[in-house]
């Protein structure tokens, strides 16, 4: 292993250049400009009057329904409630025309089936029925409150402000009940439960962002209220900067608003917070199924260059056997940084370099800003120039500001042509063969002191509503990422793209997968990640992570082992480091901790079947891949506010060591059967229960009745075929799980070419029983075995029989390798192997105890 280091011996020198100095420069205006914020942040939540400046909507009177919906109106307010579902409901306060036309960036499905709908009222109120609410609407003054068909509470406008208005400023406060709690809010930086903080919503490029830093990149104005074991959801669709009040102002009211558009917002209700997340995610879409190489790891640091570097972290990786699917490339690649070019000198020939990664399997991604660079012999300018596509300034001349390129236009990307033209842009770096997008610096970030970004006034064409930037900036990032994914899909359309963005709003989920940009190599920050990932999938992003071991400062090698060991479960896997870091590869801490980060890729890699599946659920149900102990344990106050556990997938419990020189955890398991993963324990859950948890060893745990499929180790997800395909079973009664399969890069699943099928486990007397039902649709995977490993297993069976017959009894689990058929059972961990051969077929094995 030293032989590889020393063959490239100068190796990581980086020379420093200019814009060093400018980064420190930054930060120290950044730290300074952070605190202003923070003083202008208190001193608006302190000064911000209950009902000064607001005047609350009075009296309404009712028109009569028409459709599904029925509207309100005061003669220059109309409230228009429209039932999209029996559990979805549209509240839209519009003023006069100076609202503009009914447009939503976040909102995929607007076509919803008839749903039946009562009407019934008297002089005072409306009622509006559904199978599943009913909306109690008092007309004098104005107020909306939302019910369960048993006459149950489930929330109301808050009875002295209700809706109201200041100026361009729109707002709603809501009752909170004591007993109330908050989650969601996408990416924010402080605790799982957002009941007791206020947030703002404005995308921010937030370098060296901490605890309760607020705002950060991403802003999804979605969150899901649990009271008592039953949740509702609230989707106040403004791209405006926004904010949500969770009871800072008042401890009996939550309140949301924005400084302009609409007071829009959709109210959901549960109540199982899946059915929550499952509308809200069918109302702005899923995260697509990824190809199987974006979910296997990501290596990537700020940057690796030249051409030589870049081959010596590619060939540490596979000589050293450490899986990894794709290797990034940061802003050193370009020209100048000028996005689609590459340093000629840095990298001579680049499509030669990715043809040869690829045939070691690597993918490449490469970084892609915004910002064009001002210069007009520079063919993505001049296109830009020609083609009217960059943001402009209110008198009509092109916006310039400075990012790294120096002086540079901003592609518009709220219309509709200027996204076609930028995912054309992509085409010289996809034919020489990088495989995805990130899409950094899209808030959009500008070297700009105090705002960091454009003027509120910058003029945006917004398909012909010239909207200003106020209204455009939180959507800027998502519409990027919406424009290259077309694009890419556009020059490879049967390839999934990766796409991954630093900002977004909601739905963005639809184009990218999204980190946690420029966090910080501290304990701190890696237990921040985990409520902050888990609130990303309460608000509908699955496919999320944080760069793995810090961005900032560095990690030491305890930090980087123990956030490998969690960053294996991060449902999008990178490492990542800021330019003048240490190396922060797996091998970077010596040998002993290069073994630790190889198994906990190894564990991430034998896993992919089950995260692959979990992908297909969020792609079917809008349950993200790292869940909230919430989602399945609502009514359990222990598993509710749960911010150092999550569930990966349906059936693991992950547990990180979170701080350092902890070799023992405490752990939560909630209610049913668990079982240790490391050592087959088999525990009682509800229970709190101390583990041990050395350096190697994250804690683990499998919930009892898991059906987990899972693969041989390789190097790269498309090294080899699945073979065998195992299913580890845990048993706990009777049990089954759905198995999804395709060729994990196309989209050929859409046309029916894929696998399902049912894996079912049962226990009944003195015979353990496994089926597979026949799979459905067309994916033919290649021959290969099946194995089966049951679990907790006191006693060698007596007998095992496949389809009615007796299947050979081998000597030892070592035996199974070269037979075709057969079963052996391990004595020391009490698990009984089963091996066939995959005959794609309906199929049942018996196990005779
Ligand atoms: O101003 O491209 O969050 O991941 O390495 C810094 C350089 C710009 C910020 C991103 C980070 C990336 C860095 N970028």
């Amino acid at each position: 292993m030293h032989a590889v280091a020393e063959a490239h011996g100068s190796w990581p020198t980086i020379p420093a250049p200019t814009f060093l100095t400018m980064r420190g420069k930054i930060t120290l205006m950044k730290k300074t400009l952070l605190l202003f914020v923070q003083v202008i942040c208190l001193a608006f939540v302190v000064a911000q009057p209950v009902a000064a400046d607001w005047k609350s909507l009075g009296n309404m009177s009712a028109t009569p329904p028409s459709g599904n919906a029925v509207a309100f109106s005061d003669g220059q307010n109309t409230v228009t409630l429209s039932v999209l579902a029996p559990d979805l409901i549209r509240v839209r306060v519009t003023n006069g025309k100076s609202n503009g036309p009914d447009y939503s960036y976040a909102v995929a499905k607007t076509d919803w089936p008839a749903t039946k709908v009562e009407f019934a009222g008297d002089k005072g109120s409306r009622i509006i029925r559904t199978s599943e609410i009913e909306v109690r609407v008092q007309l004098s003054p104005f107020r909306l409150a939302f019910y369960d068909r048993e006459g149950r509470l489930i929330s109301r406008d808050a009875a002295n402000l209700g809706v109201a208005r200041d100026g361009d400023r729109v707002r709603s406060w809501k009752s909170m009940p004591a007993d109330e709690h908050y989650f969601g809010l996408g990416e924010k930086s402080d605790t799982l439960d957002k009941r007791g903080h206020t947030y703002v919503m404005w995308n921010t490029d937030a370098y060296g962002w901490g605890a309760n830093t607020d705002p950060l990149y991403q802003d999804i104005p979605f969150f899901i209220g649990l009271r008592q074991g039953k949740a509702y959801g609230i989707f106040f669709d403004n791209t405006y900067r926004s904010s949500f009040d969770m009871g800072v102002e008042s401890p009996d009211m939550y309140s949301f608003g924005a400084e302009g558009g609409e007071l829009n917002y959709y109210f959901f209700y549960g109540p199982d917070p899946k059915k929550v997340l499952g509308r809200y995610t069918e109302l702005v879409g899923r995260s697509p199924l990824p190809a199987r190489w974006a979910i296997g790891y990501h290596q990537c640091r700020y940057s690796y260059y030249p051409e030589s570097t870049v081959r010596f972290i590619a060939d540490n990786f596979r000589q050293r056997h450490i899986p990894c699917d794709a290797l990034f490339l940061d802003i050193h690649y370009m020209d100048g940084y000028r996005v689609f070019t590459w340093d000629k000198t840095r990298f001579p020939d680049p499509a030669r370099l990715l043809s040869d990664l690829s045939q070691s399997g690597f993918h490449v991604v490469t970084i892609v800003d915004p910002g064009i660079k001002v210069d007009p012999n520079y063919s993505a300018y001049q296109e830009g120039v020609a083609g009217d596509y960059f943001v402009k300034k209110p008198d009509g001349k092109i916006y310039v500001g400075k990012v790294w390129p120096g002086e540079s236009a901003f592609p518009d990307f709220s219309s509709d042509k200027v996204r076609a033209w930028w995912g054309t842009l992509y085409k010289g770096l996809l034919s020489d063969g990088v495989s995805g997008i990130w899409n950094d610096m899209n808030e959009p970030s500008v070297f700009e002191v105090p705002s960091k970004t454009m003027d509120l006034d910058e003029v945006f064409s917004d398909n012909g509503l010239n909207s200003p930037h106020a209204k455009i900036h939180n959507v800027y990032g998502m519409l990027m990422s919406e424009g290259t994914r077309d694009g890419l899909l556009k020059l490879r359309p049967n390839e999934r793209p990766l796409v991954i963005t630093r900002d977004t709003y909601a739905g963005g989920q639809r184009y990218a997968a999204v980190w946690t940009g420029d966090n910080s190599s501290t304990w701190e920050h890696l237990a921040i990640s985990l409520p902050e990932i888990m609130n990303m999938g309460l608000s509908g992003i699955a496919l999320a992570g944080a760069d793995i071991g810090g961005f900032a400062i560095g990690a030491t090698p305890e930090l980087y082992t123990r956030w490998l060991e969690v960053g294996a479960f991060y449902p999008y896997c990178r490492t990542h480091t800021a330019y003048g870091n240490p190396n922060q590869e797996p091998w970077s801490y010596g040998n002993k901790i290069e073994e630790i980060n190889r198994r906990s890729i190894e564990l991430r890699y034998r896993l992919l079947p089950y995260l692959y599946n979990a992908y297909h659920d969020a792609a079917q149900t809008g349950l993200p891949v790292m869940r909230a102990l919430l989602l399945d344990y609502p009514d359990d106050p222990a598993a509710v506010g749960q911010d150092s556990e999550f569930l990966f997938g349906d059936d693991l419990l992950v547990a990180p060591v979170l701080l350092s020189n902890h070799t023992q955890r405490e752990v939560y398991l909630p209610r049913g059967v668990w079982y240790d993963f490391w050592t087959d324990r088999r525990y009682s859950g509800p229970t709190n229960i101390t583990v041990d948890a050395p350096l190697e060893r994250i804690p683990l745990f499998v919930r009892g009745g898991a059906i987990v499929p899972t693969q041989q180790l390789v190097q790269y997800t498309s090294e080899a075929p699945i073979n065998p395909l195992t299913f580890e079973i845990y048993p706990d009664g009777s049990s089954s799980r759905e198995y999804y399969e395709d060729d994990g890069l196309s989209f050929e699943y859409q046309r029916g070419v894929s696998l399902d099928e049912r894996v079912s486990a049962t226990e009944s007397g003195g015979q353990f029983n496994i089926t597979i039902s026949s799979p459905t649709g067309t994916y033919k995977p290649s021959a290969r075995s099946l194995m089966f490993k049951v679990h907790s297993q006191r006693n060698s069976p007596h007998n095992v029989e496949i389809g009615g017959k007796r299947v050979n009894a081998l000597r030892a689990v070592a035996d199974l390798d070269q037979a075709v058929e057969g079963w052996a059972y391990d004595e020391i961990n009490n698990t009984v192997w089963i091996k066939t051969p995959d005959q794609g077929m309906a199929m049942t094995a018996q196990i005779e105890k």
